[in-house]
């Protein structure tokens, strides 16, 4: 395997409307096992390293819900699992650049950096999340002038420091240098939205 990510879906579909394919900026939930692949130059091929599956590897049975796109878990994932849809069951074979090896660590909770690992990930579900919960990069329930910003560059909107800071000054009413969920005037759903994880190293 070259450096890199394959991916290979199973099985369910792999053409779908827009609101359920995987994009920059969907909020996706998966379970997934992770193993080492038998082609690792590193670890124990064959092993077990991380599951979200209840029975394995003590796996929780609770899905892992993350933003897409935003390095939040292993790069390999965000330019693997981007295209899938709702409801598809895939492989993925993560050479190590895409995975541990970017993560300047010998070893990540017992994952070597040079390992290449298989992922068998079930797309459970994706939506598009509404404007508050884009901005709110980092998801800890409010936004800062950098992750406003952020979003306008991603958007692919002009980066203009000055109207930046000027509508954020205009949304931040209690002037905390945050715009809360409550402070937030745009399209921000019916309730705050509940925090994401943050990073896959974290469930694994
Ligand atoms: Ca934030
Ligand atoms: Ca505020």
């Amino acid at each position: 395997v070259r450096a890199g990510v394959e991916v290979s879906v199973e099985s369910g579909p792999t053409l779908c409307h827009s609101d359920e394919l995987i994009s920059y900026n969907s909020i996706v939930t998966v379970h997934y096992t992770a193993v080492i692949d038998e082609s690792s130059e590193a670890g124990e091929p064959g092993k077990i390293v991380g599951s979200t599956r209840a029975g394995a590897y003590g796996g929780r049975g609770k899905p892992l819900s993350y933003l897409s796109g935003h390095g939040h878990i292993l790069k390999g994932w965000d330019v693997g699992l981007t295209g899938l849809c709702q409801g598809a069951r895939a492989t993925l074979l993560i050479t190590p650049e895409l995975a541990y090896a970017a993560a300047d660590q010998a070893q990540v909770d017992g994952v070597p950096a040079q390992a290449t690992l298989k992922f068998d990930v079930e797309v459970l579900g994706v939506r598009q999340p509404e404007m508050f919960e884009q901005i709110d990069s980092n998801r800890d329930g409010r936004f800062d002038p950098d992750e406003l910003r952020a979003y306008f560059i991603g958007q692919n909107l002009h980066d203009n420091n000055a109207p930046v800071s000027d509508m954020f000054h205009l949304l931040d009413k209690d002037r905390d240098g945050f715009v809360s969920w409550k402070e937030f005037d745009g399209p921000k759903g019916k309730e705050a939205p509940k925090p994401l994880s943050t990073t896959l190293k974290d469930e694994l």
